[in-house]
């Protein structure tokens, strides 16, 4: 850390975690946290974990992870080239509406979905712990200025984690190969294949569960992973209709104001 973050308060972890927070609740971007602080992977999810505290003191509750640039035109549209998770709140989960007024830049991208039914203490259990399986949407809303990054500013921005929604939970079947489509008022803007998400969004969901055991953290029966992005995220205009369907899975909506 160098001198700048130091003499944040609280220290430097809870200091960058308040800077990042606090652009959350303001809806507005921040420089990034690499331009002045020292900040490397590790620190960076002491600064994400922090950043969760201060919301589960708000109330929130974590229902879910995330990974992000599990696809590669994820990991070409950000210019970042390491798998990395985030969690969900229940604040985060969006019904039929989203209020982008208090949003900074917000994106949207589809998504594999998967609920746990049981608990998850390590790889081995992830794949039996399925309940059910969804399509889904990330909405994905950068605390920094221009959507603009580094791995570990990104990481310890919650993966730039803001909103999600899913369509039902169907029996786990087989998602390695399952065409996609994202359409915004009746035009289809980002399509793609599941195959996309590491080969097979279930070895994201793997991951997801080698990461959270590393951080001890053990997965929760009712807990949603999303498995990443299978296309480039698009900007989400207000006023917008969005419909994101995986073949076989059917198809979740959410209407934006
Ligand atoms: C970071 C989050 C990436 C994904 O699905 O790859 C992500 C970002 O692009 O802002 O969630």
């Amino acid at each position: 850390m160098n001198a700048l973050a130091e003499t944040l308060e609280g220290g430097p972890v809870n200091g960058l975690a308040e800077i990042l927070d606090d652009a959350a609740l303001a809806g507005r971007a921040v420089p990034r946290l690499t331009d002045a602080a020292d900040l490397d992977v590790p620190a960076a999810y002491e600064v994400q974990r922090a950043v969760i505290e201060r919301r589960l003191a708000r109330g929130e509750r974590v229902i879910g992870v995330k990974m992000g640039f599990t696809s590669r035109a994820k990991m070409v549209q950000m210019g970042v080239d390491d798998v990395i998770w985030g969690l969900l709140t229940d604040a985060m989960l969006v019904e039929s509406h989203l209020d982008t007024a208090g949003l900074i830049h917000p994106r949207i991208e589809p998504e594999i979905a998967f609920l746990l039914e049981r608990p998850v203490r390590g790889p081995a259990d992830a794949v039996a712990a399925v309940g059910g399986v969804a399509v889904g949407y990330e909405v994905l809303d950068s605390r920094y200025e221009d959507f603009s990054f580094t791995l570990a500013d990104v990481i310890a921005d919650n993966a730039s984690a803001s909103g999600f929604g899913h369509g039902p939970w169907r029996p786990l079947r087989d998602v390695g190969n399952l065409g996609l489509v994202m359409e915004i008022d009746g035009r289809p803007v980002a399509s793609g294949s599941s195959a996309a998400v590491l080969g097979d969004p279930l070895r994201s969901l793997t991951a997801a569960a080698r990461l959270a055991a590393a951080a001890g953290v053990e997965l929760q029966p009712g807990w949603v992973v999303l498995a990443g992005a299978a296309t480039a995220a698009v900007p989400l205009p207000a006023g917008a209709h969005v419909r994101v369907s995986a073949a076989g899975l059917g198809h979740v909506e959410v209407t934006t104001r």
